[in-house]
């Protein structure tokens, strides 16, 4: 086994892995960006080295200071992770050739099923099910229309063949759209991937994303721990992700778990890996392989009791793995939500800062994966996934209601988060109905319902009700506790009553209860508006990012809604939209260009002025 392992990664997942190398006897080395000099994960690690500045291409994507800080410390192995260094078949080879352990599968396995038709071509001749469609490239939107004609019909998934996750994907519904998909998927792929190429599925109208954990070894076992469902996602970034899948029975459960051993084997691969499929009406079909261990991981882990961390680790060091299919057994359920710094009120807007007050939930069946503290910066540089709570429960209503009391007890002060959108889905219908709640989530109106409150402030001096505002309390009457509400003109010593007044979800705002909101009060929430922010005609930045696209012109008429730009933040593409109808009068930005939270975007004047 190995002495020090090196963590190619930052946040929870680089706490996580170095977790399971304690439990290993395994020493630990981190490796860090100047944004990321007070970290948990750097001061958690036995020992840690500086990669450079923030941007991840001269820190955690730099292949050779990473290798440096491994012969610095004389650590035997890497683990990547995941995103990053992970899925990059020449970091894998270049670690082999340095005669340090790659804590993954083999090079040639990344780069197998790094090319998506590559991938396709190679499970189909293993008898692998795929989505109806191409194996091969398509060249031009000409020969797609050939391929369609004859074979795979409308609706159409357009894909990029170096894509994965969502990224380079677009549906055409008939064949007008079918150029706008086709440059589209192609125009990503080229941006995020470098590689233009793209091939085309039959698209599937409503199905299920089911994917299977597997494990392999050096000793020619393959074995799989059941599904996923990580259907509740928002463009292609899961929000919720759940085991065992509802949809899923035992006997479709050895038969998809079959397929997936039997993909991993065809790719020789080793440690822990996830075939990604959808599945509808019963049927299964492979999508893709992601070559590391997941974000989601741990609902596996959950109700098999298997680490999968741990297991990765062994593989790679030669050992066999501790356990056989035949051992296996699934117990209860799991839920995990990601805590991302995102508005959900906003389009999911990222909402960087620093954490106030923090404190992580606990109990009974209670998980939390995180990689923050009181005082932590959560960066635009970076993904906003600030943590990952994680239940377990005998069934799925009482994991719900598990979940329900867990992201109650979480505080995370002055930090946007999803945990009013949660909160929020998880007492839905179609959750509880087992449903992927796509309409929910695309549901704009439902969204806004989840709008933070603004930090109450007294109004503008003339407005009508300026002076009244609502404040909470805890009191004390004879000794019994009360939460209670005032409204009326603000108190100048709120401040020496409360601590600082803490913008947040309304129903957290009574910063000395920190219960879960109650179902009354949730219904209060709507003080922040959607949206852009800003006042009156200005439609003003929620987010520090550079302009990708300018989607109108000055002078144009809008519609409430309408896109107005989209900004690149926290490797994802935001859409800002109209927050009103009116004529576009001003119009201070262009492609490319920098901005930062409360910028002016456009001023939106009403029509007619
Ligand atoms: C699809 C699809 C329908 N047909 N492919 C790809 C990446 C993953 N994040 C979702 N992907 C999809 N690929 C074909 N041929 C629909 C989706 C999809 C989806 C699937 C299951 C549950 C939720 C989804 C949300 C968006 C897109």
């Amino acid at each position: 086994m190995f002495t020090k392992i090196l963590i190619a990664n930052r946040g929870e997942i680089a706490v996580r892995i170095m977790r399971a190398c304690e439990e290993l006897g395994i020493e630990t080395v981190a490796v860090y960006s100047e944004l990321d000099r007070d970290a948990v994960h750097v001061k958690r690690a036995g020992e840690a080295y500086l990669l450079g500045p923030g941007p991840a291409s001269e820190s955690y994507l730099a292949i050779e200071k990473i290798i440096d800080a491994v012969k610095r410390s004389g650590a035997q192995a890497v683990h990547p992770g995941y995103g990053f260094l992970a899925e990059n078949a020449s970091f894998a080879a270049a670690l082999e050739e340095a005669g340090i352990t790659f804590i993954g599968p083999p090079a040639s396995a990344i780069e197998a099923m790094g090319s998506k038709t590559r991938a396709r071509e190679l499970m189909a001749k293993a008898g692998v099910p795929i989505v109806p469609g191409t194996t091969e490239p398509v060249a031009s939107i000409e020969d797609a229309r050939t391929v369609i004609e004859d074979t795979i019909g409308y609706p159409v998934a357009v894909k990029a063949a170096g894509g994965g996750g969502g990224k380079g994907f677009r549906v055409a519904l008939d064949d007008s759209k079918l150029q706008d998909a086709f440059e589209g998927a192609a125009r990503e792929g080229e941006k995020f991937f470098g590689d233009a190429t793209v091939y085309l599925e039959r698209y599937l109208p409503d199905p299920r994303h089911v994917e299977v954990q597997v494990l392999a070894d050096t000793h020619g076992n393959v074995i799989h721990l059941g599904e996923r469902d990580c259907s509740v996602q928002r463009r292609h970034q899961k929000l919720i992700e759940e085991a065992p899948a509802p949809a899923v029975d035992a006997e479709l459960r050895a038969r998809i778990g079959k397929i997936a051993t039997e993909a991993a084997a065809a790719v020789n691969y080793t440690g822990a890996g996830t075939i990604e499929g959808l599945l509808q009406d019963g049927e299964y079909f492979f999508l893709e392989m992601n070559t590391r261990v997941q974000v989601e991981h741990c609902v596996t882990e959950m109700v098999t009791g298997i680490d999968i961390v741990k297991e990765g680790i062994r593989v790679a060091a030669g050992e066999p793995l501790s356990i056989g299919q035949a051992e296996l057994q699934l117990r209860g359920h799991a839920i995990e939500c990601r805590i991302n710094a995102e508005d959900a009120s906003k389009n999911f807007a990222p909402a960087p800062g620093s954490i106030g007050a923090y404190r992580e939930p606990a109990g009974p069946g209670v998980r939390v994966d995180s990689g923050v503290q009181a005082g932590s910066e959560i960066s635009p540089m970076y993904d906003p996934m600030v943590a990952k709570l994680i239940v377990w429960d005998v069934d799925r209503e009482q994991a719900t209601a598990r979940m329900l009391r867990a992201l109650g007890e979480y505080e995370i002060g002055e930090l946007k988060t999803l945990l009013p959108f949660h909160q929020a889905l998880l007492q839905t219908r179609q959750w509880h109905d087992a449903e992927t709640c796509r309409d929910l989530i695309e549901d704009r109106a439902w969204l806004k319902e989840l709008a933070f409150a603004k930090p109450e402030k007294p109004a503008a001096e003339g407005e009508e009700g300026a002076e009244t505002v609502q404040q909470s309390y805890t009191v004390e009457v004879s000794g019994k506790r009360f939460d209670v509400k005032v409204i009326g003109p603000p108190l100048a010593a709120s401040g020496a009553l409360n601590g600082a007044a803490a913008p947040g979800p309304a129903g957290e705002g009574a910063p000395a209860s920190r219960r879960a909101p109650r179902r009354s009060e949730r219904s209060g929430r709507g003080g922040g508006g959607g949206g852009g922010g800003g006042g009156g005609d200005t439609l003003s930045s929620p987010l520090q990012g550079t302009v990708l696209k300018v989607a109108v012109e000055q002078g144009a008429a809008v519609e409430e809604g309408a896109l107005v730009a989209v900004i690149e933040a926290m490797k994802m593409e935001n859409e800002i939209t109209a927050h009103k109808a009116g004529v576009v009068s001003e119009l201070p930005i262009a492609v490319g260009a920098s901005v930062a939270t409360g910028d002016t975007l456009a001023v939106i004047s009403p029509a007619g002025e």
